[in-house]
């Protein structure tokens, strides 16, 4: 399949325990606008934005996707979402953003999540896996602002 779809889907079929892209933008082997660093996290600006403002936050510790994570990561998990927040005030981001928007368009989010159980559109908030259309396996926030959402997402 071609677009997000098929991306997601040649990602999913490739998973394995070589480093991800993130990893190698972590390493700096890979360049990235890099927005904040600690020991935790890195955020860096997407390299094809979906909004005026459109950024990553990911964990150094390399949790392949959402699905994978346990009690042991409820800390980490939190201080991302703080990390975002905080990013996003940085970023200048007054009139608001959304946080967790996939970039995959709507109608191929829609065919991909709980198709069958909510009549209204719904767009995944983390893309998890295959059906999720995920594609980088390294868990990741995105943030999205700098012009007005609408809902349903889009
Ligand atoms: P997804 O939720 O797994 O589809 O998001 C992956 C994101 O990573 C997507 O928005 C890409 O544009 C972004 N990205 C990036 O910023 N830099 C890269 O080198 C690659 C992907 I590959």
């Amino acid at each position: 399949q071609d677009g997000e779809v098929g991306k997601a889907q040649r990602a999913a079929a490739e998973v394995s325990t070589e480093p991800t892209i993130f990893s190698r933008i972590i390493d700096r082997s890979v360049p990235a606008t890099i927005l904040y660093e600690d020991d935790e996290c890195l955020v860096f600006r997407d390299v094809a934005p979906q909004a005026p403002v459109h950024f990553l936050v990911i964990p150094k510790c390399p949790i392949p996707r959402l699905s994978r994570v346990g009690p042991q990561d409820t800390q980490l998990l939190g201080h991302l979402m703080v990390v975002a927040a905080r990013t996003a005030q940085a970023e200048g981001l007054s009139d608001g953003y959304r946080l967790g928007e996939s970039c995959v368009p709507p109608h191929v989010a829609l065919r991909v999540t709980l198709p069958a159980l909510i009549p209204a559109p719904l767009l995944a908030v983390i893309n998890d896996g295959k059906h999720g259309a995920q594609s980088v396996y390294h868990l990741h926030l995105h943030v999205l602002g700098g012009r007005q959402m609408s809902w349903p997402p889009g």
